[in-house]
């Protein structure tokens, strides 16, 4: 049994003075019951607890530290900057190095603004692409989360399925009239929908690879159909690539299906741990964004320093030769390994795994969209997360999330991970 008095009395305290305890929903362990760690320290792959708790970390900071807690180059690169300053509000040359990364990375990127989160990249390329459009409908797809838009909190993934309230109050009739939800994988429904409203649409965004309803792949054709639809009707083809960004490859999932979107949204790795976002694409697109062009949008702290560096130390190593590869072993090690140890103990379960973001699916069927995905028996997902935790293996606090793997997770973690899962699945047999 897991000692968290110290946590327990942590989460007392911060129950005082922040919602839940939290500073983000989905931390608040409500899908899975029993109170937040709260979190000491962390190092390599893993996290410490403030009770002296040791967990191999499968969150990451919900996917941002793909090298890892306290990368030394990261340390290294964030120490240098301290010595200068932390943020001028005025350009530097940190944010073209690290646009310039990106662009590498993404071709299709020829522009690149960045902002302080994933919501806010989001946020600004729906404005952009209804600038640029002159046109007011988005679609989006059931159980794609991109951040908390107004105008997307509409049958959203993540956080807002995990408390059950995927369309949220507070946001007014007026904001989302303009949101189109279809659900995911099934073209045919984008195709009704951009037949009989095509020249009212701005733009169609989603996640490519989908994370926040658990981990859902495009189905063969799917993203191919979807770029043919939007030339067919002069629509902005949107690829939130927020997760899956440097995640799924060092290209993205743009890279790995060759499917080029006009914008692509991004965050987390591109900051290795501090608060980023950007939005990025075709230069026709971008130029309308001010001051060059009359779409507004702005940051204080956009492309601050202390982002910048952390952002290019990560980007940097993550073009070494053969980083993805030993990514991509480990990841498949511990998708294949989590599954046999749910056959061997008889349990029903449905994997699914893109990269190094990978999600056990508690579900006798196949998860392809958000209905499969929410016939999930969470309940017994709760009891497999709890088991892992009580042998220090941090998986999300969600069914609706994906497991993280790092560049610095080991065969011993991984086979660790594999044989406490074959103990916890048993335990769950009725
Ligand atoms: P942020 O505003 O949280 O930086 O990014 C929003 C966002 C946008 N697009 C995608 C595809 C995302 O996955 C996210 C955020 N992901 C969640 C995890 N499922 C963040 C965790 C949280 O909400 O605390």
């Amino acid at each position: 049994m897991l000692v968290v008095d110290k946590s327990k009395e942590a989460f007392r305290e911060a129950l005082k003075s922040i919602p839940g305890s939290v500073n983000s929903p989905v931390r608040a362990f409500g899908a899975v019951g029993g109170n937040p760690l709260f979190i000491e320290s962390g190092h390599g792959c893993y996290i410490n607890d403030i009770d002296g708790n040791r967990y191999v970390d499968y969150v990451l900071s919900w996917g941002p530290l793909i090298l890892g807690h306290l990368d030394k180059s990261v340390v290294k690169s964030l120490k240098e900057i301290l010595k200068k300053g932390t943020s001028f509000g005025a350009p530097t040359e940190l944010e073209t190095h690290l646009a310039q990364l990106v662009k590498e990375a993404m071709p299709s990127i020829e522009k690149i603004r960045m902002v302080n989160s994933g919501t806010e990249a989001t946020m600004s390329a729906i404005r952009l692409a209804r600038g640029y459009t002159k046109r007011d409908i988005v679609i989006k797809f059931d159980g794609c989360y991109h951040g908390h838009v107004d105008g997307l909190l509409v049958q959203a993934g993540s956080g807002a399925t995990t408390l059950g309230v995927p369309t949220s109050p507070g946001v007014p009739q007026d904001y989302v009239r303009n949101t189109v939800t279809i659900p995911f994988n099934n073209l045919d429904a984008v195709k009704e929908v951009c037949n009989n409203r095509g020249e009212e649409i701005a733009c169609i965004i989603l996640e490519p690879v989908a994370g926040n309803m658990g981990v859902i792949p495009p189905k063969k054709g799917y993203l191919k159909g979807l770029r043919e639809i939007a030339d067919k009707h002069g629509i902005v083809l949107i690829f939130d690539e927020v997760m899956t960004g440097f995640r799924v490859s060092h290209g993205g999932v743009q890279e790995l299906s060759k499917v080029t979107p006009d914008l692509t949204t991004l965050g987390k790795i591109i900051g290795g741990g501090l608060p980023v976002g950007a939005y990025g694409g075709k230069s026709e697109i971008m130029d309308c964004i001010s001051p060059v062009g009359p779409v507004y949008q702005a940051g204080t702290l956009s492309g601050n320093p202390m982002a910048m560096a952390s952002g290019i130390a990560t980007l940097e190593k993550l073009k070494k030769r053969g980083i993805y590869k030993k990514l991509e072993r480990n990841s498949k090690r511990l998708a294949e390994g989590l599954k046999r140890s749910a056959d061997e103990a008889g349990i029903p379960t449905y994997h699914t795994r893109v990269g190094s973001m990978l999600c056990t699916f508690f579900s006798e069927e196949e998860v392809t969209d958000y209905e499969s995905a929410k016939r999930c028996d969470t309940k017994r997902y709760a009891s497999y997360f709890h088991g892992m935790l009580e042998r220090g293996f941090y998986f999300a606090p969600s069914q609706f999330e994906a497991a993280f793997v790092s560049t610095v997770h080991s065969e011993e973690n991984i086979d660790a991970t594999i044989e406490a899962s074959c103990e916890v699945m048993k335990s769950l047999r009725n």
